[in-house]
């Protein structure tokens, strides 16, 4: 009876240290392809609305300055999941191979009893490893009726892409998991990257709006040669089109602008796109493009006219995809609430690189110019950030993997570049970084971006352009936002030069990158 007593006393404490041990958090990764931070409506941009992206930023933070290292697609995703530069980690484009069976975050996650997910667009060729489950687009993947690769078998799903990697994700969540042991999902979108295909529930959203041309649209690349060589302009004349390098090159009448006869007459090769299509899409599709498309050709326009023309049509069909991306945001934060999962979990929002929505005449990414090294980036976790906040540190996609080891509790390796953001958001510390390295290497090759490096601080880039050039850029920031002024051979900023090429040195050497890493990597890509 003694022993009972004593027992029935000691009960609650036994409990309340039970319930004292920290549980370690979920995680939520959401990152989608090419989703431009102009585009996500927390930031201000007034062109679409993103309402359920939003309320990450509402409950917790919105960061200013997320960076990427290397603003191309499947580095991109490297770097996030290794920590290490390109340079180090080895996929410094989207041609070579990405050595998987390097150590990642989500293998140490796994390690440490997490159970991990991997839906969606990943594009690294090969299983991915550290996850218990993935169901992963080949390659870039298709918006319509996509192939999926579940647990290394390939399997062709009806549907949308969008919604069918929220259904997988928010199918392992439910009924594929131990629900025991904590949980890493990394929830990764294809839209809205090229070519821009939406759902059918939205192929007329914006058909009232026309959106005007950002400032600099006609842009004359005076004093950036590289800027100038690029091929991704949103209203190429029908001349530049034919000159572009390969296929890839400026926006298409088929591909980009849903044309199966182009305005000329000529046979686009869209037709052959839908033949992907179920017969119910295809006839959703025409249904919604075809007096659209009947409407310009009989409005005959040209010049600056047609550019606008071409610029609403890229920018409509892009934010469209968006919508489908946010209702999935949406399904997931619901889930996470209607479960009791929101205090433990942390959900990140953010873009393997950002994109142009017409700044400089563009689409497309690849430049350390700030609308494609700059990228959404929303973070929630209520324990420990304060809603509403706002973050003016510079993160890049380098810091993810430090920082989920970090939240985790689990020891961050010495291998890492990257630096666990964790204090900064909870606004426990303000030091941190003072300035960021980028790389850029994927050339010749679609859109003909010359291959560059550079540095940025809070307030100045400087960048160089280099193997069939040597050209250096430097930007005043606070001046000259729009970066459409180089100043490098400016007396005014010879100081400002002279600081920002000893940061490059700096940098150069603290991440471990060198001229003969440059010609490594050219020579690799030249002979591959
Ligand atoms: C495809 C696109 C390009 C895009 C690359 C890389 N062309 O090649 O416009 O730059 O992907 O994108 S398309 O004709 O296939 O649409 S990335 O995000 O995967 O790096
Ligand atoms: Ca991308």
């Amino acid at each position: 009876m003694k022993k009972f007593i004593l027992f029935v006393f000691l009960l609650p404490l036994l409990f309340s240290c039970e319930q004292e041990k920290p549980q370690p958090p979920n995680i939520v990764f959401i990152m989608s392809d090419d989703h431009a931070f102009q585009a996500v409506s927390a930031y201000g941009h007034n062109l679409n609305k993103t309402p359920n992206i939003d309320r990450i930023a509402k409950e917790g933070a919105l960061f200013n300055k997320g960076f990427v290292t290397n603003s191309i697609c499947a580095p991109s995703r490297a770097v996030m999941l290794t920590g290490k530069h390109s340079f180090v980690n080895g996929k410094v484009d989207n041609i070579q191979d990405f050595d998987w069976d390097q150590p990642n975050f989500a293998k140490n996650l796994q390690a440490a009893g997490y159970q991990t997910a991997m839906v969606g667009k990943i594009h690294l060729r090969g299983l991915p490893q550290g996850f218990d489950y993935s169901a992963v687009l080949p390659g870039q993947g298709h918006y319509y009726n996509p192939d999926f690769i579940i647990n290394g078998v390939k399997e062709r799903i009806q549907g949308y892409v969008t919604s069918i990697t929220t259904r997988l994700s928010l199918d392992w969540l439910k009924d594929k998991r131990d629900k025991t042991k904590p949980f890493l999902l990394l929830y990764h979108q294809k839209a809205p990257h090229r070519n821009w295909q939406s759902e059918e529930k939205y192929l007329s959203l914006f058909d009232d709006k026309t959106f005007d041309f950002p400032n600099n649209f006609f842009d004359n690349y005076e004093g950036r040669p590289a800027a100038a060589a690029q091929e991704m302009l949103i209203a190429a004349t029908e001349e530049q089109i034919a000159a572009a390098h390969g296929n890839g090159g400026h926006g298409r009448w088929g591909h980009d602008f849903k044309f199966i006869v182009d305005p000329y007459g000529r046979e686009t090769r869209f037709n052959k796109e839908l033949k992907r299509f179920t017969p119910e899409q295809r006839e959703a599709w025409l249904k919604a493009y075809t007096p659209k498309n009947d409407a310009l050709k009989a409005a005959k326009l040209e010049g600056k006219e047609l550019a606008l023309w071409k610029f609403n049509r890229y920018l409509k069909d892009y934010l469209r995809t968006i919508q489908s991306v946010d209702d999935g945001v949406g399904e997931v934060l619901d889930y996470l609430e209607q479960n009791g999962l929101t205090e433990n979990t942390i959900v990140v929002y953010t873009s393997d690189q950002g994109f142009y929505l017409g700044e400089h005449g563009w689409f497309d990414k690849r430049f350390m110019y700030e609308e494609s090294l700059r990228t959404p980036l929303l973070i929630k976790y209520p324990k420990e950030i304060k809603p509403g906040t706002k973050i003016d540190q510079m993160i890049q996609n380098l810091d993810f993997a430090p920082t989920f080891l970090d939240y985790a509790g689990v020891d961050i390796p010495d291998e890492i570049q990257g630096e666990s953001f964790r204090k900064i958001v909870s606004q426990e510390t303000s030091e941190w970084r003072d300035a960021i390295y980028y790389t850029y290497y994927e050339y010749p090759s679609v859109h003909m971006v010359k291959r560059h490096n550079g540095v940025r601080t809070d307030r100045y880039k400087l960048m160089h352009f280099y193997y069939d050039i040597d050209v250096w850029e430097l930007y005043d920031l606070k001046k000259d936002p729009a970066e459409m002024n180089n100043i490098y051979n400016d007396p005014a900023y010879a100081e400002i030069k002279q600081m920002m090429h000893k940061r490059y040195e700096e940098m150069r050497k603290k991440y471990g990158d060198s001229d003969e890493l440059d010609k490594q990597f050219i020579d690799s890509y030249v002979n591959r």
